[in-house]
């Protein structure tokens, strides 16, 4: 594929923006080898979410949801950060302001140097205590003990993900709100923008006066709501903005 050429209207946008904000979905973790969720090839295509990705089939049959967590851990576990979570991780020191706000559950944005991502659906190498409600970072693989155990109560843990019908954290979802309420542009990258609340996050930003960049292989809902839109790979897409933002800080 040639290399992207960004819009003038993208290069204004960033070059005049005070506060940015990126949303990243699974899209921008597939070039470092990670599965998205939908699509060809996508966790779904093989695995039921309703089986595995709800509060009701973790208490249904803990050992099979954690069967699958640790299939993907070790998965992920050897997997690095690929040029698209080092271009956010650069934007972050140079964009005036800027916030990450991922969902995914990988932590590779922290891989990448990204300081506080804020990821709203959770992180693959932490789980909580059923009991207690305490959150430990776990990161054996593959795990001896399924499901694993907490190390204060013996209660079992969970991972600690937020599954479909499960809130999200409100700490969380406040800090992401109060960004995309201030921002001046949003980047919204490799995300199908069908999962609530994340799907209306573009929605917001725009109502809000932020100038919406799409970056994604295919058409998406997010689409509509967008400015612009870059149709190319977040690993290509992402670096091109990411240079943008240097030159806004003169860098
Ligand atoms: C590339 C690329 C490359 C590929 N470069 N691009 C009916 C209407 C409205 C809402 C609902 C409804 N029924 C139920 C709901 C609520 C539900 C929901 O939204 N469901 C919809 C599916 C219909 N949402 C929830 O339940 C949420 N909670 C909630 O709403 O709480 C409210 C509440 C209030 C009061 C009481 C109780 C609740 C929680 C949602 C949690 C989502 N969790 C999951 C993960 C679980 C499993 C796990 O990870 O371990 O989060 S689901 C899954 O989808 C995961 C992802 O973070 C999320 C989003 O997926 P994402 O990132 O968009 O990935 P994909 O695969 O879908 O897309 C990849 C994209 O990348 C594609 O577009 C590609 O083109 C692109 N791409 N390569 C650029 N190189």
């Amino acid at each position: 594929m040639d290399e992207p050429t960004l819009p003038q209207e993208v290069k204004e946008a960033l070059l005049n923006a005070n506060h940015v904000v990126a949303l990243t979905g699974a899209g921008v973790s597939a070039e470092s080898g990670v599965p998205t969720f939908r699509g060809a090839g996508g966790l779904w295509e093989n695995h039921r979410a309703e089986d595995l990705a709800t509060p009701e089939a973790f208490m249904r049959d803990p050992a099979l949801v954690w069967r699958w967590y640790d299939w993907r851990r070790g998965l992920i576990a050897p997997l690095s950060p690929n040029p698209g979570h080092y271009a956010l991780a650069r934007m972050e020191k140079k964009f005036k302001q800027f916030t990450l706000i991922t969902q995914n559950v990988d932590g590779l944005h922290s891989k990448a140097g990204s300081a506080a991502p804020i990821e709203i659906h959770g992180n693959i190498w932490f789980a909580r205590c059923v009991q207690e409600g305490t959150v430990r970072e776990n990161r054996e693989t593959p795990l001896q003990v399924i499901p694993p155990v907490c190390p204060n109560c013996g209660g079992m843990e969970r991972p600690h993900i937020v599954w479909f019908g499960e809130q999200l954290d409100q700490d969380k979802l406040g800090l992401a709100l109060e960004a995309l309420e201030n921002c001046n542009a949003l980047i919204v990258a490799g995300t199908s923008g069908v999962v609530q609340p994340a799907a209306s996050f573009a929605g917001m930003a725009r109502s809000a006066g932020a100038f919406v960049i799409e970056v994604n292989t295919e058409r998406t809902p997010v689409t509509a709501m967008a400015h612009a839109t870059i149709r190319a790979p977040s690993g290509e897409a992402l670096p091109l903005l990411a240079k943008l933002a240097q030159t806004a800080s003169g860098g």
